[in-house]
């Protein structure tokens, strides 16, 4: 596939959704094709599992069930968005990805890593990101900034112990794989965060002529 295919992934409030505005606006300015996109959602299909992920029910959800529906939603926003849009050549910025899914689901419901390789294998084939930007930041402060937002959601209304196992399975990813993660200080102000960019766009820029 000829696009490029970027991962934005964070513990909660690390300012993904921002930066990934951000990014697109540099990337557009200077005259790329940029798709948005997020997960779960990123499809109308894909976003109406993703309603059912963060809702609240009268019956907890299955921690299993929870998995598979990630993966569900995956499956869709891969076969009608990201796989089109890297054919026709197109840079695709994501907010989370399926490190997302070893990070909550992994890290912090507590599910075997290595289940999750099987349906990482089963639903994505080959397809992995290459390039990870990791927002990194205190789980105090990301949950600060999300409670200011209003109305928490299914997973926002986790103690603090959980957010920490998600920043620690985080930073262990992004320590195995150096050559795809860049890990960002997120806790800095925005406009410090936007300059650690910089290195990173540049780098983005200069994969997308290689290609
Ligand atoms: N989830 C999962 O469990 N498994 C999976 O496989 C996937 C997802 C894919 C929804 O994700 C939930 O799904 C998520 C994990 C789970 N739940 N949680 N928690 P989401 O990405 O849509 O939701 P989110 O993590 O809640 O995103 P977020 O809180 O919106 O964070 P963000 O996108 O990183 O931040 P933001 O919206 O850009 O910024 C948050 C606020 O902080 C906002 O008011 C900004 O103006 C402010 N901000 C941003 N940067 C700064 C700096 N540097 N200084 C000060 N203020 C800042």
């Amino acid at each position: 596939m000829r696009g490029l295919f970027i991962t934005l992934e964070g513990p909660e409030g690390g300012g993904k959704s921002t930066n990934r505005e951000y990014l697109a606006e540099r990337l557009r300015a200077l005259g790329h094709e940029v798709v948005l996109t997020r997960e779960p959602g990123g499809t109308q299909l894909a976003e109406k599992i993703r309603a059912l992920l963060l809702a609240e029910h009268d019956e907890p959800m299955a921690v299993d069930a929870e998995l598979l529906l990630m993966f569900a939603a995956r499956a869709q926003h891969i076969n009608q968005l990201i796989v089109p849009a890297l054919t026709a050549g197109r840079l695709v910025l994501c907010d989370r990805f399926t490190d997302a899914t070893y990070a909550y689901q992994g890290g912090g419901r507590g599910i075997d890593p290595q289940r999750i390789a099987v349906l990482e294998a089963f639903v994505q084939g080959a397809l992995r990101p290459d390039l990870t930007l990791l927002f990194d930041l205190p789980v105090e402060a990301g949950m600060a900034r999300a409670r200011q937002r209003g109305a928490l959601d299914r997973f926002e209304q986790e103690h603090q112990d959980f957010f920490e196992a998600v920043r620690h399975s985080y930073l262990q990813r992004a320590a195995a794989e150096p050559q795809r993660f860049r890990v960002l200080d997120a806790g800095q102000r925005l406009g410090q965060v936007q300059q650690q960019l910089e290195p990173v766009l540049q780098e983005i820029l200069e994969r997308v002529h290689a290609h």
